[in-house]
């Protein structure tokens, strides 16, 4: 019996260890799936500064690499302040083309509110990406409007495999 309770602790540090410790990531940030999440709770920024408070951090705004990433945000913005959060996505380049701030490249997955992108709008320019709350799905919002980072740093390339 003795062994067995051993066994299920030494079960249990591994997956915690596999959870906690997988990537090492900086004082206040979340690791997941090979990176590490900042929440920019009550910070009240534009787009460009956003993404200025998350490089200052060492990262960038957050890349949403799969439906993964999008449960995990889900999962913490649930416990956080409702209010929208900027990530790194935005077509101010060239409109109706989105390109993730970090690696300038086309997003394979999206989390589209219904309607949303609103494609051209003449009155303002939503150009950047935000995580609405409640919906926890992405809308084109206006690059002044003051919103909370997420920030990303991306300690190792390609989703490590289960097993
Ligand atoms: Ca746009």
């Amino acid at each position: 019996m003795k062994c067995f309770n051993i066994l299920v602790c030494c079960l249990g540090c591994l997956l915690v260890k596999e959870i906690l410790c997988d990537t090492p990531c900086p004082d206040g940030w979340v690791p997941f799936q090979g990176a590490c999440f900042l929440f920019g709770t009550d910070q009240r920024l534009r787009y460009n500064e956003a993404q200025h408070f998350c490089t200052q951090h060492g990262g960038n705004l957050a890349r949403v690499r799969d439906q993964h990433d999008s449960n995990f945000l889900h999962h913490w913005l649930t416990h956080l302040k409702p209010y929208p959060w900027w990530i790194g996505l935005n077509d101010q380049e060239i409109e109706n083309e989105y390109k993730w701030i970090d690696t300038h490249t086309a997003p394979e997955y999206t989390n589209w509110l219904p309607g949303r992108p609103s494609s051209t709008n003449v009155t303002y320019n939503q150009d950047c990406i935000t995580v609405q709350p409640n919906a926890f799905q992405w809308m084109d919002t206006d690059c002044v409007a003051p919103f909370q980072p997420i920030c990303q740093i991306i300690v190792s390339n390609g989703v490590s495999a289960v097993g």
